[in-house]
C-alpha cells in the first residue's frame, strides 16, 4: 500500500518549511493543506490536540507534531535517500543540540525584532546576531552544517533564510555584513531545488508581517 502523507501547514511558518524541505529531499509526495491559524479547523484540532499548532504531518492517518520531531521521523522512515541525522550517537546528539539552539535563540529573537519595540527590540537584534555568529562558528569551513552534504541542522535552520529579509527590514541591519558565511551557506543550500522550492517568498513574508502588525 502506498504511503499516505499529508502536511498541515501555514505558508510563512519556518517550522512548516522544515518539513517541506525534508520531504522534498527525500522525494516524498504529499498532500499539502493550508490551515487558517485564526480559525482552527476540526482536522487540525483533532490531529494536534495538545499544542493546536502547525506543522502536523499525518502519515497513514497517524499525526506527528513538532517540526524537529517530524524531520527526525521523516529521516527514520525514509532513510534510504538523503540521510539527515548522522548515525554516530555523538554526532547525532550535536546536530540535535544545534537545532534546539536555533529554536531557543534564533527564532524567539527573530520574532521580537519585528514584534517588539524599544529596548526589547534592540536587545533582540543584538541577541539574534550573536546567535547567528555562534552558528557561523559551528559551521566553520564546512559547506553545510551536516558536513559535505545537507543534514539535520541545515534543514532546521535554512527556513530562517526566508525570514532574513523581514528581520533586516524591521531591524535595519544587514545579515550579510554581520554574518557573511551564514549567507553564503544559505545561498549554497538554495542551489538545491528541494530547498528553493520549499521556502516561501521573502518579500511575501515581509508583507504578511506588515499586515499582521497593522491588524494586531
Ligand atoms: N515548536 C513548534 C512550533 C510550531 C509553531 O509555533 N507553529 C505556529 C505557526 S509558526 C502555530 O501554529 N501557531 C498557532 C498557534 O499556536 O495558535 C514546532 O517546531 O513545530
Amino acid at each position: 500500500m502506498a504511503d499516505e502523507v499529508v502536511l498541515l501547514d501555514f505558508w510563512p511558518s519556518m517550522f512548516g518549511m522544515r518539513v517541506k524541505v525534508a520531504l522534498a529531499l527525500k522525494g516524498i509526495k504529499y498532500e499539502y493543506k493550508q490551515k487558517n491559524l485564526r480559525d482552527k479547523s476540526p482536522l487540525l484540532l483533532e490531529m494536534n490536540p495538545i499544542h493546536k499548532n502547525i506543522p502536523v504531518l499525518i502519515h497513514n492517518g497517524k499525526p506527528i507534531s513538532e517540526s524537529l520531531i517530524i524531520v527526525e521521523y521523516i529521516d527514520e522512515v525514509w532513510n534510504e535517500k538523503s540521510p539527515l541525522l548522522p548515525t554516530d550517537p555523538y554526532q547525532k546528539s550535536q546536530a540535535k543540540f544545534w537545532a534546539d539552539y536555533v529554536d531557543k535563540k534564533v527564532q524567539p529573537n527573530g520574532r521580537k525584532i519585528w514584534a517588539s519595540k524599544g529596548d526589547d527590540h534592540e536587545m533582540a537584534k543584538k541577541e539574534f546576531l550573536e546567535g547567528l555568529k555562534v552558528l557561523e562558528g559551528e559551521l566553520g569551513e564546512k559547506p553545510y552544517f551536516g558536513g559535505e552534504k545537507i543534514g539535520f541542522l541545515d534543514v532546521a535552520f535554512i527556513p530562517f533564510y526566508a525570514w532574513f529579509y523581514t528581520y533586516e527590514k524591521c531591524g535595519n541591519f544587514s545579515i550579510e555584513e554581520e554574518c557573511p558565511k551564514i549567507v553564503s551557506w544559505a545561498k549554497k543550500c538554495l542551489e538545491m531545488e528541494s530547498v528553493s522550492q520549499s521556502l516561501s517568498d521573502s518579500e511575501k513574508i515581509y508583507e504578511f508581517v506588515l499586515t499582521r502588525l497593522a491588524t494586531a
